[in-house]
């Protein structure tokens, strides 16, 4: 192996091998561990560690990087205490994540780390966020994120590059070429000849670099970090290396060909180094003794802190408040001169009295710059906000979503727009495994709205018309709101903005034009998890929210006779089973109506928590009315019948008379 040191001082020289030392003498005694059954799985990145600790050392300690499941040599570089790992993995408390995720699936603000999710993908994205952050605040930092060559068939790896090129981001996108992802070798996984070909194809720079020569991998990455704090822009980079055990330990290597790992041994980052310190008198046999017994002890050390501590005790208050960031709810109360606006409107001007509150707000998604969006939400946004907080995307939901997570790392707050609620299926795995997980694993916040023009009843078929809540409300760690009136919308938004948990904010495009309504001028809130009594009866309670409580009105004003209690829900996650328990107890009798397909509907949950907590109220049984069990079809005739609003209404009149 050829080393050129360059203008490299000896410091430097010596810290990057002591950074490569340091994680493989932690795996070596991993290995041992494992064996002794002390540790459940373990992920070797030996052979590998030259990339790690070659970019974790170009960086500077305040810029963040994205490691995987082999950059152990990233969190050492960063001096993460050692009994702080070890407990990770231990799934002890002091570890990152209180014994809540594995591995190296964690993230530290302390030491600008985020881990990866098992998805692999996502944190392409999130760096793209960061970068995001950083561009628009200006402060020259470069981002650095792994993935292995596997994880480069995603799709995500693919919007990424294309999103941090369209975007000019400060991105270092580092794959590591290692030759196989879980047995799966490379000419399987992709064909092209070098996969930095494809930053040519997204029009960004890359280069490849020889990821077991350490110093190749510092200068060359160094050289780039100092390239890009200066011109900000996104580098895809190719690492060559190998992976020299198992994908995890149990898997073993059979299917790797022996040729090719003792190849590779020789090309071993770690000894090769060495031999070329010593030879030039950097490095003596007894200094690496010396450095040896200092990781020896430190590990060693940093182990009993770890077994000594006791493994983690359940406590279910604990669990279940830390699956959402604490968010202190202020109430801004409704003023200023009220107008009879349209639904849509008050949508556009809560969003809009946002922006203007919070300057580190970025609203994001397809069409929503100079067009105002496809329902004209954010329309004007540019001339009053600019296009660096008004943002039109490429069509890659998936990124976009993880890329809000990422402005969220980084102090912001984004708000994206699904062109339709439908089109949320592209973008699902960083809403219900990023950030609805995130704030659970390791304490951080996903201060991301979603909001999702959703809804049927115009003709516009199967991919235009879902309302898909019922994905979302099962997912913990997701707020899910759905107003019906243009004040509550207005209301909600503003809170669910302000709130550091992920929202995913429904509108039914059906009340976009339909509905009108008073709402104050200035900004207020309305706080989540209040349902809202509509009309106040006695023989009956209707629960309904969205489109439904519309169809509710209607029926109850075509029969007068009928004294119903309507019951809003307006906001399914966190849910006010409270008010819901209030007017069941008051009426005796409950009909739900929703406009989601029934089977897994929120319906199917109240209908039980109803039927536990207050059956001896109840004078019928509950009923539960929804749309039928088929995608939406387009055709008048077909809607029609599949939408519930027809036998609702028959539903309503028999309950009634039972
Ligand atoms: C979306 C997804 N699909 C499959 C897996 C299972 N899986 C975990 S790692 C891995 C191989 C990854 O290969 P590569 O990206 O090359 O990284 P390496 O393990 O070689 O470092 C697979 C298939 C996963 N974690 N996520």
């Amino acid at each position: 192996m050829r080393y050129h040191i360059g203008d490299l001082d000896p410091q430097r020289l010596l810290d990057l091998y002591q950074g490569m030392l340091k994680p493989r003498m932690i795996e070596e005694k991993m290995l041992i561990l494992l064996r002794q059954g002390k540790i459940s799985k373990w992920f070797s990145g030996m052979g590998q560690e030259a990339i790690s600790v070659g970019v974790a050392q170009a960086l500077k300690g305040d810029e963040y990087i994205l490691p995987m499941h082999r950059n152990l040599g990233v969190f050492t570089s960063r001096d993460i205490p050692l009994h702080r790992l070890f407990a990770q993995w231990q799934g002890k408390a002091s570890g990152f994540t209180k014994g809540r995720d594995r591995s190296f699936h964690f993230g530290t603000q302390q030491y600008k780390i985020v881990g990866m999710i098992s998805h692999l993908g996502p944190q392409l994205g999130v760096a793209d966020g960061i970068a995001l952050a950083h561009m628009l605040k200006r402060s020259k930092r470069v981002t650095a994120v792994f993935t292995g060559e596997g994880g480069t068939s995603e799709g995500d790896f693919h919007e990424a590059l294309n999103l941090a090129s369209v975007w000019n981001l400060p991105v270092i996108f580092c794959i590591e070429n290692n030759g196989y992802g879980l047995s799966t070798p490379t000419r399987e996984q992709y064909n092209c000849e070098n996969l930095v070909d494809r930053a040519k194809g997204y029009g960004m720079e890359s280069r490849i670099i020889d990821g077991n020569n350490i110093l190749e991998v510092f200068t060359k990455v160094d050289e780039l970090c100092k390239a890009i704090r200066k011109r900000p822009r996104p580098v895809l980079l190719e690492f060559r290396t190998f992976r020299m055990r198992g994908h995890e330990e149990a898997s073993g290597t059979k299917y790797v060909p022996e040729k090719l790992l003792k190849e590779w041994a020789k090309k071993d980052p770690i000894s090769n180094y060495e031999t070329f310190l010593l030879e030039k008198g950097l490095l003596t046999p007894e200094k690496i003794e010396e450095i040896k017994k200092g990781f020896a002890q430190e590990i060693e050390s940093g182990l009993k802190t770890a077994f000594d501590e006791p493994a983690v005790n359940f406590d279910l208050e604990r669990e279940l408040g830390d699956v959402y960031h604490p968010f202190e709810y202020q109430d801004v109360a409704p003023k200023g001169e009220s107008k009879n606006i349209r639904f849509v409107d008050a949508i556009s001007q809560g969003l809009e009295q946002s922006m203007y509150r919070h300057n580190e707000l970025i609203v994001m998604g397809q069409d929503i710059a100079d067009y105002g969006g496809v329902f004209k939400i954010t329309e004007g946004f540019v001339d009053k906000f600019g296009k660096s907080r008004v943002r039109n995307t490429p069509i890659c939901e998936s990124i976009v979503v993880s890329a809000a997570m990422g402005l969220s790392i980084a102090g912001m707050k984004a708000v994206v727009e699904m062109q339709f609620a439908d089109f949320v299926s592209s973008g699902f795995n960083p809403i219900v495994n990023y950030l609805a997980k995130t704030h659970y694993r390791w304490d951080e916040k996903a201060d991301v709205v979603i909001r999702m023009p959703c809804g049927g009843g115009m003709g516009a078929g199967p991919f235009h018309s879902q309302t898909n809540e019922a994905w979302f409300t099962k997912t913990p760690g997701l707020k899910v709101v759905y107003p019906a009136f243009p004040f509550d919308a207005k209301g909600l938004l503003n809170t669910a903005i302000e709130d550091p948990n992920p929202v995913l904010f429904f509108e039914h495009k059906g009340l976009y034009r339909n509905i009108y309504g008073e709402v104050p001028s200035d900004y207020y809130t309305l706080p989540l998890g209040q349902a809202n009594l509509v009309r106040k009866g006695e023989s009956i309670s209707i629960v309904t929210y969205g489109a439904g409580v519309h169809w509710a009105l209607e029926v109850l004003d075509r029969h007068p006779d009928i004294d119903a209690d309507l019951l809003d829900l307006r906001t399914l996650q966190p849910l006010d089973m409270e008010a819901v328990l209030a007017t069941v107890k008051r009426t005796g009798k409950l009909l739900i109506l929703h406009e989601d397909s029934l089977f897994g509907g929120i319906g199917s949950d109240i209908s039980s928590a109803v039927m536990e907590s207050c059956f001896e109220f109840l004078d019928a049984p509950v009923r539960r009315i929804g749309s039928l069990e088929t995608p939406i079809p387009f055709a008048k005739a077909l809607e029609e019948n599949y939408l519930p609003k027809a036998r609702f209404e028959r539903a309503l009149l028999e309950m009634y008379a039972y």
